[in-house]
């Protein structure tokens, strides 16, 4: 993982994740993560509970995948092929599979909503807005619906610590603004993609509420 974000890096990515038969590779997805958290370390300190959760779920979803059973994590329906036949899975409370890859990854698809939605807020907004409110607008409408309260606080807080509309432009190495705009053009389509097929996954299996 390179230390500068770009944010054509993380359109790579998400483009290299998606599988002939439009299937999700986690090797590609973790990698889009990776990137994400290296732009958030970019940001500052008072992001770094929120990155070390994320830093967590990839290592779990990586030990799963360099593991004996490696080769069931390839994809995303791999992995839920496979935990569901076997029994990996916690489906209504914490119990013997408390990390199962299916709940972990499940954290990092709802917070992708999340970015998407943001990301959308940022491409058409105008100079003078402000990214707390793109963020915690687009946060209310995703992640915090499965926050509990404190988080809820704690992440209201970071919100108030971000970096103007310029800074995050500039953050993103991709050009000037008008470019940036235009990758984000390009970026957003995958980004959905990716999570719609992930979400009708877990939808047709219901998953969606995994403990
Ligand atoms: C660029 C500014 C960053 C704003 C980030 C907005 C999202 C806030 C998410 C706050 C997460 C707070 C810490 C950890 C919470 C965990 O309890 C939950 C549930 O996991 P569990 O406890 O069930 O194991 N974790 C999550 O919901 C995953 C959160 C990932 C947040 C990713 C942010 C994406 C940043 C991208 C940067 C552009």
């Amino acid at each position: 993982m390179a230390d500068t974000f770009s944010l054509q890096r993380v359109l790579e990515t998400f483009r290299s994740s998606l599988t002939e038969n439009k299937e999700v590779y986690i090797k590609y997805y973790i990698a889009g993560w990776k990137e994400l958290v290296s732009f958030m370390n970019s940001l500052g300190n008072v992001f770094s509970f929120i990155s070390k959760d994320v830093i967590c779920k990839i290592q779990i979803l990586e030990n799963f995948l360099s593991g004996e059973n490696g080769s069931h994590y390839v994809t995303i329906q791999s992995m839920v092929k496979f935990e569901l036949e076997n029994e990996l899975v916690d489906l209504t409370k914490r119990g013997s599979h408390p990390e199962s890859g299916c709940r972990t990854l499940l954290r990092l698809h709802r917070a992708l909503r999340w970015l998407e939605l943001f990301l959308e807020r940022l491409r058409t907004s105008a100079e003078d807005s402000k990214t707390s409110v793109m963020c915690s607008d687009a946060y209310s409408e995703s992640l915090a619906q499965h926050h509990p309260w404190l988080i809820r606080k704690a992440v209201g807080v970071a919100f108030c610590a971000l970096p103007g509309r310029d800074t995050f432009f500039n953050v993103m190495n991709a050009g000037d603004q008008v470019q940036v705009v235009a990758l984000l053009g390009e970026s957003l389509p995958l980004i959905s993609e990716v999570y719609q097929i992930t979400e009708d996954l877990y939808a047709k299996n219901n998953l969606l509420e995994l403990p």
